[in-house]
This record gives C-alpha cells, structure tokens and sequence, in this order.
C-alpha cells in the first residue's frame, strides 16, 4: 500500500478543514477553542484509503497569525491540496501558504474549488480563471482544478477521483535512507507515557530500536509504533506515526525536536544553504539579518550571513576602489534582493538536526511573514567569514551527488581529513551509500583511506602535498646538515604535522618509504638518496668515537663522558651518536650509550649462561659482565628483559 501525505493549504476560512471532513469523515480541529471560535489553529491529521493508497492529511490553520503553525505541518508533504473558496477567490494566505509550498519544493497537487455552492456558474469560471493564472509558472500549472461544495457533496467523489490518480505518480520517500521523524505533537498517555506523532520523513522505525531525541534529549528505544491509529512493528516513511517512548517525558519531546537512530545526525548551529527571496518580499535581506528559520517542525531565531548575493552596487564600487580603507562594519554591501538568491550561512540561535538537501522556510523577525526559503547545502560547515571561499565550496556540493559529496568534503577537510562517523553525520548516507563512495573514491585514488579507530578519509591531494612538504623538509634539512642521518619522526611530525592526526602522519611517511623517497631508519627520517657527507676530520672523528664506545663496553658513558674521552667536541659528537644509531653501531639505554657489539656480547653470554642454570640472580650477572655497578647493572638488565633475553621472576630472573 502507498502511503502519501497531503497537506491542505489556503486563506482563513475557505473551507479546508470541512474539506478533509468531507473526504474522510474526520473533523481535524480537535482543540476546545478551535471548535469555539470555528477556526482552525493548529495542525490537525486526518486519514483516508482510497484503492491502494493511503493518504494522511495535514489540515492546517488559515489565519495569518498562525502560519507558524502551519510550516509545522507544511514539511514532509507528497502532495498539497490548496484550498480557494469559489466566492473569495486568491486571498493574502492563499498566496503565502502557495509561497511555502514552492520553496519547500512540494511537487504535486491540486486546486479544490471549494463552496462551489455559493456562487453561479459565471463566478465559478472566473475563479477558476484566476487560479489558472495564479499557478502558472509553478508545479501547479495544468493541475487539477475541481470545484467542491462540503455542504452538498458536489464534486466530492471527483476530488477523491482525482487524488487517486495523482497520488500515483508521487515520489516515494527513501525507506533506504536515516529514519527522521520530526516531532509535530506529544502527549502523555496514562499508562503508556510519552507519545509523540510525526511524518517520518526517511527511512523506517521498528519496535524496540535505540533512537535518541535531537538536538539534546536522551537516548531511548521506541516502546510502540501507531500508523493511522493502530499498532506496529515497522514505520515507514511517508507514514504518520505516532511513537510511544520509553523512559521520556512530554517536555522532552516537544515540537520542533526530531527522533533519529543516535550517531547518524548531528545537532548544529550553522548551516549553510542556498536561499531564494520571494519576488514579493517587501525588501531585500542586508547582511546579518535577525529571520525566523523553519526546517522540519522546528521554529529557531537566526542571523543570516550572505556569504554571495546581489551586491549593493555602492558597496561594490566602495570595495573596488580600496579595500582596506572601508570600515570593515561597513563594507559587508552585499544582500539579496526580491525575486534573487544567494548563498548564505545561518548563525542559529539554537542548535537544529538537518541534512543536506532540507528545505527550509524564513521568515521575518517582524512583521512575521514568509519572505524566502531555501536548501540546505552543508549541515556541519564551519563558521564562515562574510568573505571566504564558502561559495565555492558549496556551489560545488550544490551540484552533487551523494558520491561527489563525499569527495568534496574530503577534499575541504583537508590534512585532517574526515573520519566515516563525520561524513555519516554530514551527508545523512546510508552505511551502504557510505561503502559504495568510500571503494569508488579509494579505487579511483581521489581519496586515500588512512586506518586506525575511527577509519580517516584524506584526499589524494592532501597526502600529495603533505608528502611534498616532508620531502622539501628533509632536502632542506640535508643541505643545511649534511652530516645528518636526517630528521627525527617527532620533529617532522611536530614541524608538519600539528593537529593532525598520528595516522596520517604515519601513512604518508609509509607511502613515501613504499615509493622510495625517503628512508626511515629508527628514530631518523631522510631521503632515500641522502648518505651522510663525511669529510677527513670528521671521519677520523667517527672513528674515535666509536673507538671509545667499544672501550668502555659495558661500562657506557653518557655522551658528555664519551665525547670527553675521545677528545670529540660535544656538538659534532651529538652529530656523530646521530649517525652511529642510524648505523646501529650504538643504542641509548637511559642516557648512557652502550657500544653494540658489547651488548650484543652481553647476550650471547647469558645465553649461554643457560647451560648450567635458566636462572641469573644479581649476583650472577655480575659475575658475568666482571662486577659491573647498579648504574650500569639495572639498565642493562631491563634492557635484557626487553629484548626477551630474560624474563623477571620476583627477585631472579629467568634465561628464556
Ligand atoms: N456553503 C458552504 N460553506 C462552507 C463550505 N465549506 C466550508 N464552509 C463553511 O465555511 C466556514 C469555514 O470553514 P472551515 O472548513 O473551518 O475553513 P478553514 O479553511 O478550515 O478555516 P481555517 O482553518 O480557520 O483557516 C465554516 O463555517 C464552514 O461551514 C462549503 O463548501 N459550502
Ligand atoms: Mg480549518
């Protein structure tokens, strides 16, 4: 069975809600005061099978005053039915309920013609002209136009006809997508607790799934599932659904909030998106303008920052002639005019849950009409200056498709590059979606994958340039040190690495080794084709050195001490200990350097010690290395153990 949502729109009064009455038997004002005064206030649901096909309708309220509430329930839509009475014909609302359906990008419905009753045959043609002209140009245009009278019943059944047949050619929403449910309406029952109601958007909802309420309520799992009033396993999208939430109170859910599967949204207070002004607004919308933001069921203060509009041509040319000189409060000139678009950023004042592709309604601040409404573009960007290179990036992403978007966001991160949870959460892709960008991208090597916990995907770009920059540090180094085996790790990793995480560090050094450029010898870096220069004086150095390290044995001397003995000057020993690790001629126990060979002696000597006993105490072990002192005994000792020579057993040691 489809299931499709159709949202009544229209002027105050012109018979929507006894409409929907008349279609399905359900009265949709269901508040006190609603039945009072004989108007409609906030949204109200009602539902209606038709053959296979189950239509979920969303009556929302005319007055003026009440708009907000109707972008509450405007969201989601499949289909509008936008109501004109025949004796009033297009009214203020009309226009601006039709204005929100356009910019929320709703792509099918009709006209219903309504108190057809009330007027004459000529009436009624000049109404339908009037609606003819006033669609035109729209998704509305060549729609049906039914008159309908909810008192007689005339044209009822062709308004049902109708819907039908509309209905068949409406869009699906993505079950194969994150399941979002933005909250309309909760309330306690006695005995179950808190349900909240909702169109779900995307995706599926089944009984006892984890999901949590954003942008800051907790982590529950869904106790029970309604659509249309009776109970479920599954929900999916394009359903209305009431969920029923274990452990939450009504305060937690209100409208505005959004349930979703925890991990795959995140909350935010930026967005960036591309906005359209309509061609009534009463004017254009300068830079930082305080607007009503609507996205979904929520409602949330924001300032725009026009990151590209229509420029102010004053502005334009005040910048063109020296930038530096306007004041920089100033020189923001830029703004979007009626009738334009522009790409903006919105600064919210509390945190939303959106995805790329949302459509959006602004409003503004005062008087509170509709005045534009937009696409979300990136949902998790960063904080933008006025002047940036943002338009760029999201013209670009304007363009994409769920593959190219994640390339492209890749690509901006930079070094950094994104981890899988952050490009989840920014793109709203299915894990499927996800493995299908991350094998396209790696195989066609735009993209590196760097593992580790979270995996890190960085562009190719990105890896190309960090390596450039290694490589250019260590010829630089080099040259500048040409008695050097080369750089230390952490110093590369310090000097070009900063805030990036260790992964990338360590892939690019193995990539750069793998394609032999550089070399990583222990602790030192280099290029592949760098071999230290020696000239005589430090050759005979080296030598000297070496000569009293292998003199002192196991009885090793810090560097001062050794190059001391050898009548080396402390820098060019700091240089020659350097080379001599490299070559592993010497190794740093503490601060002492032991000559290699001495160790290596050390331990073929307690090896063999095994023959007799696999046991060494201290005493032993001196006798083995000719009466050596604690300063030398305990790390050579140690040291034995991490070589896995030995292995500690309470005060002895066992031979392994
Ligand atoms: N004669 C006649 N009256 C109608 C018809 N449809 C609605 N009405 C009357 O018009 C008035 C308004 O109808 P509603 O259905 O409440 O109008 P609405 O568009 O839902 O109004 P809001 O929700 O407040 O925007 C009521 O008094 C209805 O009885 C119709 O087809 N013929
Ligand atoms: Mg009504």
């Amino acid at each position: 069975m489809k299931h499709v949502i159709v949202g009544t729109a229209g002027h105050i009064d012109h018979g929507k809600t006894a409409l929907v009455l008349a279609l399905t038997g359900i009265d949709a004002d269901r508040l006190k005061e609603e039945k009072q005064r004989g108007i409609t206030i906030d949204i109200g649901f009602a539902d209606l099978s038709l053959g296979d096909v189950r239509f979920g309708f969303v009556d929302v309220p005319g007055h003026e005053r009440f708009v907000k509430n109707m972008l509450a329930g405007a969201h989601g839509l499949d289909m509008v039915m936008l109501v004109v009475s025949a004796d009033e014909s297009i009214m203020p609302q009309t226009r601006e309920h039709f204005d929100i359906c356009r910019l929320l990008n709703v792509k099918s419905g009709l006209i219903a013609l309504t108190k057809s009753d009330l007027v004459d045959e000529e009436l009624l043609e000049l109404a339908r002209a009037e609606v003819e002209d006033f669609v035109r140009g729209s998704f509305l245009e060549g729609a049906p136009i039914v008159p309908v009278s909810s008192r007689t019943g005339a044209g009822i059944d062709t308004l049902k006809e109708q819907l039908s047949e509309l209905a068949q050619s409406t869009q699906p929403k993505a079950v194969d997508a994150i399941p979002r449910l933005p909250v309309d309406r909760a309330f306690s029952v006695k005995g179950f607790g808190t349900v909240l109601t909702g169109t779900l958007i995307a995706g599926e909802l089944a009984v006892g799934e984890e999901v949590q309420v954003f942008p800051d309520g907790p982590r529950t799992r869904i106790r029970n599932l309604q659509v249309h009033g009776k109970d479920t396993d599954r929900a999916l999208a394009g359903q209305r659904t009431a969920v029923n939430l274990q452990g939450v109170d009504v305060s937690q859910v209100i409208r505005g909030t959004v349930i979703a599967p925890p991990g795959r949204v995140s909350p935010t207070s930026l967005l960036d998106a591309r906005l359209d002004l309509l061609p009534g607004a009463s004017r254009a919308l300068g830079q930082r303008a305080r607007v009503r933001l609507h996205h979904g069921t929520a409602e949330i203060m924001a300032r725009v920052v026009i990151l590209e509009g229509e420029a102010d041509s004053r502005a334009a040319t005040a910048e063109g002639r020296d930038e530096l000189s306007v004041n920089p409060t100033k020189r923001s000139g830029t703004q979007i005019e009626p009738g334009a678009s522009g790409l903006v950023q919105f600064r919210l004042e509390s945190p939303v849950t959106a995805l790329p592709g949302d459509r959006f309604i602004i409003r503004s601040y005062s008087p509170q009409v509709t005045i534009g409404g937009g696409v979300i573009l990136d949902s998790l960007p960063e904080k933008h200056r006025v002047r940036s290179s943002a338009p760029r990036l999201l013209e670009e992403l304007e363009r994409a498709d769920q593959i190219e978007r994640v390339a492209i966001l890749v690509e901006n991160a930079g070094p950094p590059g994104l981890s899988l949870g952050e490009i989840l959460s920014r793109t709203g892709a299915t894990d499927g979606q996800i493995a299908q960008a991350r094998a396209t991208l790696v195989g066609s090597g735009r993209v590196a994958e760097v593992p580790g916990s979270p995996t890190v995907l960085v562009s190719a770009q990105a890896i190309q340039d960090l390596s450039e920059r290694v490589v250019s540090l260590l010829a630089q180094h080099h040259k500048s040190e040409p008695l050097s085996v080369g750089l230390s790790r952490e110093e590369v990793r310090e000097r070009l690495f900063n805030g990036i995480r260790a992964e990338v560090f360590r892939t690019v050094i193995q990539r750069l080794v793998e394609a032999g450029k550089a070399a990583a010898e222990r602790e030192a870096l280099r290029l592949a084709t760098h071999r230290p220069a020696l000239g005589h004086a430090e050759a005979e150095a080296k030598q000297k050195f070496e000569n009293s390290l292998s003199r002192a044995g196991l009885r090793a001397g810090t560097i001062e001490e050794t190059a001391a003995a050898a009548g080396v000057p402390i820098e060019l020993a700091r240089k020659l200990y350097t080379l001599l690790a490299a070559e592993r001629r010497v190794q740093k126990l503490g601060d002492l350097l032991f000559y290699v060979d001495a160790l290596d002696q050390l331990k073929s000597a307690v090896r063999a010690r095994k023959a007799i006993s696999t046991k060494m105490d201290v005493a032993v072990f001196k006798e083995l290395t000719g009466g050596l002192t604690r300063k030398h005994a305990i790390p050579l000792l140690e040291y034995l153990d991490r070589e896995r020579v030995t292995r500690r057993v309470g005060n002895e040691r066992e031979i392994l």
